[in-house]
């Protein structure tokens, strides 16, 4: 067997592509046919805003020509059939005209700055998030704001709260269980505390993201309480059912989100005398958007918090919202266009925020969160990539990348405008599930695959280095989620001294590969300084979510002992920063920029390319625990005679002894690149 000619064909057809690969251009936006009926004169706006009313009305003008077309048509699709649709359409209208009337000036002042200058500003390089619980993190709002050094010495540009808004007494799935979207959680702080540190963040030039819980509301919610008492307008806020005939009827094709413990997904409710659709927790009842009565409600409260200063709306479940008999209620087009009616509404009372997908579904669909085919970009400008992150454990464990790297090829088309959230882990458990696919890709897991990355990760394979749990395993499966944070399921909870190194090299390597991907790298609160599981999380409460393994609070107290350098938090610490001030010196990493999967011509060998007209940059990781050889013809086949620099050491890289230890990897870039950066 010659590797040479293994990776000989592939690589020749890759290089040619390569060649004639340039910055995609923004689609233009075509103008509307004409405007719709319904506009009226924007309603005199308060005093204290400098912006007159005359020119917000040139603004809400302006942008309605330039795009108000894909929100008229998105509910055109939604509601357009429904009688009283033009009533409908026209109150839409005027919440966004409401809302962009009363939008503070300095939030105006940023969509202006942004819509002319800085469209692309959320695909920029210098882009790194970080996500946390507000009061785990820092006790309160306040307490964030207090912290924004620390965040600034992470390079952090974007912040993801989570449980900020009111949520539900008692259990309330970590805050995803709402009950009022205009109110905060009173232990955390106030509207006004939470207005003042979008206003602290931005000034720092890091964007507030929260939660858009959109698919459901907790049973503490007002309309839950309207439609137990019987109010039918409210009761049509929801899917009730008077008995369990269409329960049962949907549930023949409906899967489960927490099978062993939440099982089903209608919940009876006793002071309502109906069944009621409960896709995650029972007291979290899904919100029916074939009522858009419905889609206005959570619109305003949308554009409200957009106009309190988050950036980024991380929309919940996305793939859930909209149901049809017979499906499984994933995906369904309809919930396309509700994401799209939301932007583009967005977009005209709010243009400097974005809406980030949050849909933990297969490859192929999640790629089209993004909008795709006659909708391109026209969707969610952000969407988590869940096939890679899943992927990466997959290859972690078994130290083979030949699926990760054929099924990110597979969606590696990403349109104009958008950018993958890249991640490691984060509060939920790693769902193995959606790594599988339908059998004509060659890249979906096989339940057997699925079986073992579920048993590795309990460490419940020999020769395994995790520390984690399963999560919502039930007989027939074995294999839904697996729970942990990323030290311990990358062996530093179980590694002896010497073992910790090789540890430490996982968490580089999954890092290193996030942070050069075409995505904003996202960084899980507590994974920076090594942050091992939480056994303590069920102490006072033995049926708590199996998530809580994974969310320990900040230990601020021990913070000093934990970023010395001498030990492996402050050595993971100390790495990830530099691989996030490294990250911002190289704008090939922008997100508009190509990324093509390398064929290493090795399966332990994960390599990526990405190309801006003027620079190339090589990522290159060794996923396996042996030394891996490399075909030293792969630099020259891409970077020719130029001497290729690893970026992250400065040390100049040529193979010649062609070996790559357990996890190494390079950030490759050519010496000129090098010193343009430096320079
Ligand atoms: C999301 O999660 C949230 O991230 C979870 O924390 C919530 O429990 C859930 O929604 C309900 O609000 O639905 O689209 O396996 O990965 O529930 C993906 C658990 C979701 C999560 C899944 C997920």
């Amino acid at each position: 067997h010659n590797p040479r000619q293994a990776i000989e064909r592939p690589f020749h057809h890759r290089l040619l592509d390569l060649q004639f690969l340039t910055v995609p251009q923004p689609e233009p936006l075509r103008p509307p046919a004409g405007r719709i009926s319904g506009f009226r004169e924007i309603r005199p706006h308060l005093e204290s805003n400098a912006m007159t009313t005359d020119q917000r009305l040139a603004i809400f003008e302006r942008r309605f020509a330039a795009v108000g077309e894909f929100a008229v048509n998105a509910l055109d699709q939604l509601y357009g059939e429904l009688p009283d649709y033009p009533r409908w359409q026209k109150a839409i209208l005027d919440a966004v005209e409401d809302s962009l009337n009363s939008r503070p000036d300095d939030l105006c002042s940023l969509d202006e700055e942004r819509e002319k200058r800085q469209p692309d500003w959320h695909q920029s390089h210098e882009m790194i998030g970080y996500m946390c619980y507000a009061d785990r993190f820092a006790g309160t709002l306040e307490g964030v704001a207090g912290r924004v050094d620390y965040l600034k010495s992470l390079g952090v540009r974007y912040l993801h709260l989570l449980s900020v808004l009111r949520k539900r007494q008692g259990g309330s799935d970590g805050g995803f269980a709402i009950a009022d979207y205009f109110q905060t959680n009173p232990e955390v702080g106030t509207m006004d505390n939470l207005e003042r540190l979008a206003k602290t963040l931005r000034a720092n030039r890091i964007s507030l993201c929260l939660d858009f819980v959109y698919n459901h509301v907790s049973d503490q919610h007002g309309w839950v309480k309207k439609a137990v008492a019987g109010d039918p307008y409210y009761r049509d806020f929801f899917f009730t059912f008077p008995d369990r005939q269409m329960p049962d009827r949907f549930e023949e094709s409906l899967g489960e989100v927490f099978p062993s413990t939440q099982p089903g997904n209608f919940t009876y409710s006793k002071d309502g005398g109906f069944w009621v659709w409960t896709t995650f927790y029972p007291f979290q009842w899904d919100l029916n958007y074939r009522n858009p009565a419905v889609f206005l409600e959570m619109l305003k409260a949308m554009l409200f918090l957009a106009n309190k200063g988050v950036e980024i709306f991380r929309m919940d479940a996305a793939a859930f919202a909209w149901k049809a008999l017979g499906t499984d209620c994933l995906n369904l087009p309809q919930t396309h266009m509700l994401l799209q009616a939301f932007r583009w509404l967005l977009a005209i009372a709010a243009p400097a925020t974005v809406l980030k997908a949050e849909a933990i579904v297969g490859a192929r669909d999640v790629a089209k969160y993004f909008g795709l085919r006659e909708n391109r970009g026209k969707e969610c400008q952000l969407a988590y990539h869940n096939p890679l992150m899943a992927a990466m454990w997959n290859s972690l464990a078994t130290g083979d990348v030949s699926k990760m790297a054929d099924m990110l090829e597979a969606i590696s088309d990403k349109p104009s405008g958008t950018s993958w959230v890249t991640y490691v882990r984060c509060h939920d458990d790693i769902g193995w599930s959606t790594l599988q696919d339908s059998a004509d890709a060659g890249w979906g897991a096989t339940k057997e695959e699925l079986h073992f990355l579920s048993d590795f990760y309990a460490g419940e394979i020999s020769g395994s280095f995790a520390k984690g749990r399963k999560f919502q395993v039930t007989d027939d499966e074995g294999f839904h989620g697996t729970n942990g944070t990323l030290a311990s399921l990358a062996g530093l909870e179980s590694a002896s001294r010497d073992q910790q190194a090789l540890a430490i090299s996982r968490i580089q390597l999954l890092n290193a590969t996030t942070f050069a991907f075409n995505g904003i790298p996202l960084i899980f609160m507590g994974e920076e300084i090594g942050l091992l599981n939480d056994y303590a999380y069920a102490s006072d409460n033995p049926s708590k979510d199996g998530r809580w393994l994974h969310r320990p609070a900040m230990p601020w107290r021990d913070m000093a002992a934990l970023q010395d350098v001498s030990t492996p938090q402050g050595t993971i610490l100390a790495n990830l920063t530099s691989l996030s001030a490294a990250r911002k010196q190289l704008p090939v990493l922008h997100t508009e920029n190509p990324l093509r999967i390398v064929d290493t011509g090795n399966r332990h060998l994960f390599g990526f390319l990405r190309s801006a007209p003027d620079s190339q940059f090589m990522f290159l990781g060794n996923y396996s625990d042996q030394n891996q050889k490399l075909d030293a013809e792969l630099l020259v086949r891409f970077f020719g005679d130029m001497e290729v620099v690893d970026f992250l050491t400065g040390k100049p890289v040529n193979f010649a002894n062609n070996l790559l230890r357990p996890y190494k990897f390079f950030w490759l870039v050519t010496k000129v690149e090098e010193s343009k950066a430096s320079g």
